[in-house]
């Protein structure tokens, strides 16, 4: 427990991690890869719930790993598996401005689709 805290949050058999540090998708994905985990993927409410709290303690948002780049609308895991969970703000995914195929949580642990071309706090699973 002390180990994980502040940047770290254990929840079953998953580890959730942050850098504390912002970046595009596509580099944050590559942070995570190389790392030897994956971006945040919370796959039910009780992993969301753990991925919020350390969210809340960076008070910044945050990518998680699912995108709908492939197909519009469909947002699938890196694996190609579509959403077993999801956690959308009310009014969202909403493709705004047609360029939104990525996928934020606010601190209040609430989902938005956003542009993967912004920049956003990095956390990783193993
Ligand atoms: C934001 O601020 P606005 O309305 O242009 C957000 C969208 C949300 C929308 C919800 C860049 O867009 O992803 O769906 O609020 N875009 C950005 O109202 O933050
Ligand atoms: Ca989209
Ligand atoms: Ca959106």
């Amino acid at each position: 427990k002390a180990e994980l805290f502040p940047n770290g949050r254990g929840i079953g058999e998953k580890i959730f991690k942050t850098g504390g540090f912002e970046n595009s998708f596509k580099d944050a994905q590559k942070v995570c890869e190389q790392a030897g985990g994956q971006l945040a993927s919370p796959r039910s409410a009780a992993e969301n719930a753990a991925l919020r709290e350390l969210v809340s303690t960076q008070n910044k948002s945050a990518f998680l790993s699912m995108t709908d780049i492939k197909t519009e609308g469909k947002f699938i895991y890196p694996t190609g598996e579509p959403l077993v969970y999801s956690n959308w703000q009310r009014g969202e995914p909403n493709n705004h401005g047609g360029e939104e195929n990525c996928v934020e949580i606010f601190t209040s642990g609430k989902w938005n689709d956003q542009n993967c071309n912004k920049q956003r706090l990095v956390v990783c699973e193993f």
